[in-house]
């Protein structure tokens, strides 16, 4: 265990705990056990590749331990006394800074004594990571309990980087001001040099205070661009505010639930359950926040109506345990399991009650196996900071069915409103009916919707969160970043005039990069099914896509979510599918105003054509419609396609595609050219590269023009007017145009 600090840590992450917990085994030794979680995961990259270190409280009081080496992480314990643990833990952190950041559902209660121990642990918090990190490194500071570190870092330690994300809301000027030490908070806070939180109104929120409290004027960019970090001047620096929503390791999540002994796992427990009809699930810490009592309350609403058949329907609540010496939660608990008791006791019967109440902590396995096994995941919190829970069920439904309910209030509704049953948890009735409707959805309905919801999750994940923050505070703690003496010798390998063409392109005031997929980030395979792209270009990609004046895109032939799923691209770049007819979300107002007239025209002729039709149905796309006839009979499918072919397919304006058993109208030209056009009009791009392999990748290369650069990958006649040889070479050019843009971007060259 022994571990030389020598040096100190070059990237540090300082957090409320340690992310291991010290596990008890039965021979009464003790060992540290990982604690996985998000937050870990993802810094996991950045913390090993940086000779990374992390501070933290190793979660049980009056423990002193001194630095460990764990699996090649160094961790820094800090120690609590027990009262520490009761005044600043439980205390100022819990019943007072959560209450009053989670719009005063229960009152706040402010406590001199608890103040002072939060200044103190701040201090030793600010302490252990001044001694910690080495000269010039990049420190983050993490959530709510800390917010006095920057300062009292920074006080000690000027040279470091500091930045500080808080994982729960930032409250309403008016309610803040309630906080008796709100200057000394909002002082804390401004010590960093970036200051992170989930949503734009939170930024929001606390570039008012600072101007409130402290008079600062934040810089107009600041107010008008609101999801991209503004600035204030504090202390002769310029401290950068931004939103930055976070999110979960959605690969991880999605590869446990396609495990076979997963879905074997999930179809037990339904059994176990009486293989209900339908499976409401909710998981949550149980807290107040929380809003479990909110769909409780609704289920037996329905139930009491007759609204929902308990012979059908049953529902999980997973509560897990938490911070269960704070008054408040003991009173909750007693209140919430109180309400389970009254609906079981009235709508169950003898081994089958209607709602399985666990107040228990699950192993992730099983947690999985739970997400799979529902069919409607219910979060209905009156206030949250983002929820991970929703995403996680998310990521895991491949198979695209379940049906999310979701709070208004909980920060993931801004991501994901195109597909979740939004509710005002305030709204009893709202979320009755919601619930409801849940419940009775039509499996077209729920497919589609889950389609837009996976995809976002899919491509935001905690990885791209902690990415984009870093690029902000450190560009040079970016994975993506060579050592300085590989970046030359791996940009040798590409041909001279190219390089010079790439150092051009990355002076561009508003740059597009636009990759094809197969066979120019992922080398082709057999399986198509099995084509990943090489990780060092979806990083590269990744990180062009996070800087400023940049925009990053994937166009290729495959089905949108087909090229979603494999290529695990971030939504911050650009996915494209079918050559052109398939564009994500934030595409969908490119439409013109004839294309989207068109499109209106489109649906409404082909649902009186075929909107009765058994077996028939119609799949909406932002700038096409499908028509499926696959689960038609034979001879009634035919006739569709045939009655679809000399209709509408044959307006002025519309482009059709035929695959089988479906046919898709366009209302936008489907080649890739057009597709890199619309991409270069909406990024207002002053040059463009695009890279690709295929025969249709030409029509891309017949676009440009100018300062563009067209990169043709393989042997063959091409409009290009460079070529590579293989995906790793498309590699290395990616990275060297990151890097040149980068240091151009930041002033480093002219
Ligand atoms: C704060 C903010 C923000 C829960 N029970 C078990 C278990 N969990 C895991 C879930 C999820 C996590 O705990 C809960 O995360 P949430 O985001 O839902 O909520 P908070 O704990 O309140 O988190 C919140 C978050 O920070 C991140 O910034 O989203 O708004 O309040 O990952 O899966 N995991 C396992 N067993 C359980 O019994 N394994």
């Amino acid at each position: 265990m022994g571990v030389t600090t020598e040096g100190g840590a070059d990237f540090l992450v300082v957090a409320n705990r340690l992310p291991v917990d010290l596990e008890r085994l039965d021979d009464g030794t003790e060992r540290w056990r990982p604690s996985p979680g998000g937050l870990v995961s993802a810094l996991e990259p950045f913390l090993r590749r940086r000779n990374g270190a992390w501070v933290g409280w190793p979660g049980r009081a009056d423990l002193d331990v001194a630095p460990f080496d764990d699996e090649g992480l160094l961790m820094h314990p800090v120690r609590l006394s027990s009262a520490e643990v009761r005044d600043y833990y439980e205390g100022f952190s819990n019943a007072t800074l959560w209450p009053l950041y989670h719009d005063v559902i229960v009152p706040p209660v402010f406590e001199r004594a608890w103040w002072d121990s939060y200044v103190v642990v701040n201090q030793r918090f600010a302490d252990a990571a001044a001694a910690a990190a080495a000269p010039g490194a990049t420190v983050w500071v993490q959530d709510y309990q800390l917010q006095l570190v920057p300062a009292m870092l920074r006080e000690q330690r000027p040279d470091l980087r500091i930045g500080f994300f808080l994982h729960i809301p930032f409250p309403p000027v008016e309610l803040f001001m309630q906080l008796p030490w709100r200057t000394e908070v909002v002082s804390g806070l401004l010590g960093a040099d970036v200051i992170g939180f989930q949503l734009p109104g939170g930024a929001q929120n606390f570039l008012w205070l600072s101007r409130r409290l402290l008079g600062l004027e934040p810089s107009k960019a600041a107010v008008r661009v609101r999801s991209r970090p503004g600035s204030v001047p504090f202390g002769g620096r310029h401290v950068r505010v931004g939103a930055f929503p976070i999110s979960v390791d959605a690969a991880s999540f999605d590869e446990l639930s396609r495990d076979p002994g997963t879905a074997e796992r999930a179809r037990e427990m339904r059994f176990e359950m009486g293989d209900p009809h339908r499976l409401l699930l909710g998981v949550d810490r149980l807290d107040y926040t929380k809003g479990i009592d909110v769909r409780l309350r609704a289920l037996g609403e329905l139930l009491a109506a007759g609204r929902v058949d308990p012979e059908t329907v049953s529902m999980v609540q997973l509560a897990t345990p938490s911070r269960e010496r704070v008054d408040q939660y003991q009173a909750m608990r007693r209140s919430i399991e109180e309400q389970v008791g009254r609906l079981n006791g009235r709508f169950g019967r003898v081994g089958r009650p209607i709602v399985h109440y666990l107040h228990q902590s699950m192993d992730r396995d099983e947690l999985v196996a739970l997400y799979c096994a529902a069919d409607v995941m219910v979060v209905t919190p009156l206030r949250d900071g983002m929820n991970l829970v929703c995403k996680e069920y998310v990521a895991t439904r491949h198979g695209l069915d379940g049906v999310l309910v979701l709070s208004e209030f909980a920060g993931a509704a801004a991501e994901l409103t195109g597909g979740a049953l939004l509710v005002n948890p305030y709204d009893l009735d709202g979320v009755a009916q919601t619930l409801e409707q849940a419940l009775t959805m039509d499996p077209i309905e729920e497919r589609a919707r889950m389609r837009t919801l996976h995809r976002q999750v899919m491509t935001h994940d905690v990885g791209r969160w902690a990415q984009s923050f870093l690029d902000f505070l450190d560009p040079s703690a970016s994975t993506t970043t060579r050592a300085p003496d590989e970046a030359p010798v791996a940009a040798e390998s590409l041909p001279a005039t190219l390089r010079q063409a790439v150092v051009r392109l990355a002076r561009t005031p508003r740059l597009l990069v636009v990759c094809d997929y197969d066979g120019t980030l992922a080398p082709i395979v057999a399986d198509p099914a099995q084509a990943t792209p090489r990780p060092e270009s979806v990083q590269a990609l990744r990180s062009l896509a996070a800087l400023p004046e940049t925009t990053a895109g994937v166009i290729s032939g495959r089905g949108l979510s087909d090229l979603a799923a494999l290529s695990r691209l971030p939504a911050g770049v650009h996915l494209i599918g079918s050559h052109g007819a398939e564009f994500d979300p934030g595409f969908a107002h490119t439409l013109d105003d004839e294309a989207q007239a068109l499109r209106r025209r489109l649906e409404a002729d082909l649902e009186l054509l075929v909107g009765r039709t058994r077996g028939v149905f119609l799949e909406p796309k932002p700038a096409s419609i499908a028509v499926h006839v696959r689960r038609a009979e034979p001879s009634v499918g035919e006739s569709v396609l045939e009655a679809v072919r000399s209709g509408p397919a044959r307006l002025r304006g519309v482009h059709v595609t035929e695959g089988k058993a479906v046919i898709e109208l366009a209302v936008i030209e489907t080649d890739k050219g057009e597709a890199l056009d619309m991409l270069r009009r909406q990024s207002g791009a002053t040059a463009a590269l695009f890279v690709g392999d295929d025969l249709t990748d030409e029509k891309a290369f017949a676009r440009l023009a100018g300062q563009d650069v067209g990169v043709k990958v393989g042997l063959g006649e091409s409009l290009a007017a460079y070529s590579l040889t293989d995906t790793g070479d498309v590699a290395v050019m990616l990275e060297y145009l990151l890097a040149e843009r980068r240091a151009w971007l930041s002033g480093e060259i002219r």
